[in-house]
Order: structure tokens, then C-alpha cells, then sequence
């Protein structure tokens, strides 16, 4: 049977999701048409990332490969990003608000539905890690701004300036003109969204970033809200994104892309949709880049963009792949 409907039906039946009256006019086969589960071994462990983060797979696939869950491989991973000062739209050397703030935003989801976020958060290098203690200490799932940065306090983690000397000497640079436009480039990218299944089979991701250079004080992206920027549903897979957060936020992007999945699109498929959808509503503009990234159960992975230029990075047993992404503007 060809593989993506065998996938359609494993994950349809798996979901519970298979009507009585299908069931009942099955009866009658002889041969069941869903292939037998082992037959199709799915690829685990497995970790994808947006963007080509060398460092940050291999940190998470350190965690995997060691037997480590993919909760522990994804924020371990993106926190290599965090703290890498030459990354400068990620953690410590993001670039800061039109105010001179450096505002970060992120979140993090476990295989049950667990989830934590925090959004303009300052002054803390690792805001995953802030998100988790947030999913894992407290009962709510986001904490922003000033409660946030308490909580961090209060959790153990220390203050720091996120400045570098780049970022604030770009910043005055920026102060010249104030230029400022909801538009994003593919030279200013390199938010991180971190995709990961373990060696049981289960998933988890994390998304971080510094959000738009220059924005608006108090803006926050899609890359800490849950369904936008990330979203694993451990029964089917996973989705996370990349680009101008709006235009995720609007369509709700990385929940739609893991429904899509549900429905029986692969990931590949079901990021071009995607991204399908977000152009439609934005016909003939191509001032904005988008990128989605996707993992189905079975460890099949997917990408698909506005502009071309993205990649992503997926290590699993077959080593390391840096993938080129097919984009809606070829
Ligand atoms: C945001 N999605 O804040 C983020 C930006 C981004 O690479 O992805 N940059 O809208």
C-alpha cells in the first residue's frame, strides 16, 4: 500500500477516529487494508530544527541518542541558541525593541499536552527554561513581562544583560532613521523552533526567539503562543514556525499544520498548506517570509516557506541533513 495512505489509516485508527459505519463496512474484507503497525518502523529518535543549527541538533541529539526524553533533548537543544551571542534573534544578543529593550518570548510542550510559555521576558538568558518551570511549577501556562522576570527571580535564575556590543551598537544605528516595518527578510531570521521524538516514541518541542528587531515595546510574536508558534499533539506529530509571528498568530499556523496531519496530509503537505493559506490572504505581497516546519508519529519531516532560503536541520540515525526548502516564490 502506498505509504502516505497506509499513514492516513494508522493514525486515523489510532486517533479513534475511524466511524462505526467504516468499521462495519470493513467487515466483510478479508484482507485488512491497514498494514500491520511494524511494518512501516517509524524513524526514532529523531530532533529538527528551523534554520541550520548544527550546534543545537547535536546538543539535542546527545540527549536522544543517551536515552533522554524529547522534552530534555528540545529545550537542552534550543538553549544552544539561547546563549550563542552571534545568534542575534535568540536569548542573550537578540536585537531589542524600538525602546532599547530586549524583550524574549518562548514556550515549550510535552508529549502530554503540557505546556509553558513566557513573553516579554527581560533580563534572563534562557527563557525555555523559564517556560518549563513555568508548565512544571505553577497552574498556568503563560507568565509575561515583570511577573515573568519575578518568577525567574524566584525560581533561581540570574539577571543578565542581553545586550552585546553588536546589538547595541546596531541599536544606535537603528535610533538614525527609525525605520520600522512588520517585514522580515531572510537575512533577519534564525528564531529557533526545536521538533524532537525519543526513543519511546514520544514527542515534545520548544520555540524561542528575540521577536522582530525594533518592534513596538510590549509586542509579542507567535513564537511563545501555543498553537502559533508551536504545537505538539503527541498522537500525530508536531509543527512549529518561523518568520513574521502576525501572520502565524492569524492562522493560527502550527495547530492547522498538525491538524492537517491528523487528516491524513504528511508534514510536507501539510506545511505547504499552511502556507497556502496565509498567501491567500495575503495575495501578490512578498515583502514577509514564513517558514513551517513539521514531524509527523512516524518521524517523516516536512518544510515549506514564503521566500526560499529556508532550511532545516534533522539529525536522527542516519546522521546529520541540512534540508533545503521549497518555497511558495520560487
Ligand atoms: C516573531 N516569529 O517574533 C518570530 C520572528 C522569527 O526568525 O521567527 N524570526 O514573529
Amino acid at each position: 500500500m502506498e505509504r502516505r495512505k497506509f499513514l492516513k489509516n494508522s493514525s486515523l485508527t489510532a486517533a479513534g477516529l475511524v466511524s462505526a459505519s467504516t468499521l462495519a463496512s470493513c467487515k466483510t474484507e478479508t484482507k485488512p487494508e491497514v498494514a500491520p503497525l511494524a511494518t512501516v518502523a517509524p524513524i526514532k529518535p529523531i530532533v529538527v530544527c528551523t534554520w541550520n543549527f548544527l550546534n543545537a541538533t547535536n546538543k539535542a541529539w546527545e540527549v536522544l541518542s543517551a536515552g533522554g526524553n524529547a522534552l530534555d533533548a528540545v529545550e537542552q537543544g534550543v538553549m544552544v541558541e539561547e546563549a550563542d551571542v552571534t545568534n542575534e534573534t535568540v536569548g542573550k544578543g537578540g536585537r531589542p525593541d524600538r525602546d532599547g529593550n530586549v524583550t524574549l518570548d518562548a514556550c515549550i510542550m510535552d508529549k502530554d499536552g503540557n505546556c509553558g510559555s513566557v513573553v516579554y521576558l527581560q533580563n534572563i538568558a534562557h527563557p525555555v527554561s523559564v517556560a518549563r518551570k513555568v508548565m512544571e511549577e505553577t497552574p498556568h501556562i503563560i507568565l509575561a513581562g515583570k511577573g515573568a522576570e519575578k518568577f525567574a527571580y524566584e525560581q533561581g535564575f540570574k539577571k543578565e544583560d542581553l545586550f552585546t556590543e553588536s546589538t547595541r551598537k546596531q541599536y544606535e544605528e537603528w535610533l538614525k532613521t527609525s525605520k520600522y516595518e512588520t517585514t522580515i527578510n531572510i537575512e533577519n531570521h534564525d528564531t529557533i523552533g526545536m521538533l524532537a521524538i525519543d526513543a519511546n516514541g514520544d514527542i515534545a518541542g520548544a520555540c524561542t526567539t528575540s521577536g522582530m528587531a525594533y518592534k513596538v515595546g510590549g509586542r509579542v510574536g507567535d513564537s511563545p503562543i501555543i498553537g502559533a508558534g508551536l504545537f505538539i499533539d503527541n498522537e500525530v506529530g508536531g509543527a512549529t514556525a518561523t518568520g513574521v509571528g502576525e501572520e502565524v498568530i492569524r492562522t493560527v499556523g502550527s495547530f492547522l499544520i498538525v491538524e492537517l496531519m491528523r487528516q491524513g496530509k504528511s508534514p510536507q503537505e501539510a506545511c505547504e498548506e499552511g502556507v497556502k493559506r496565509i498567501m491567500k490572504k495575503n495575495e501578490g505581497r512578498k515583502d514577509f517570509q514564513i517558514g513551517f516546519l513539521a514531524i509527523n508519529k512516524n518521524g517523516e519531516t516536512g518544510g515549506y516557506c514564503v521566500h526560499p532560503g529556508f532550511t532545516y536541520r534533522e539529525y536522527s540515525e542516519k546522521g546529520h541533513e541540512n534540508r533545503e526548502v521549497t518555497s511558495f516564490y520560487e
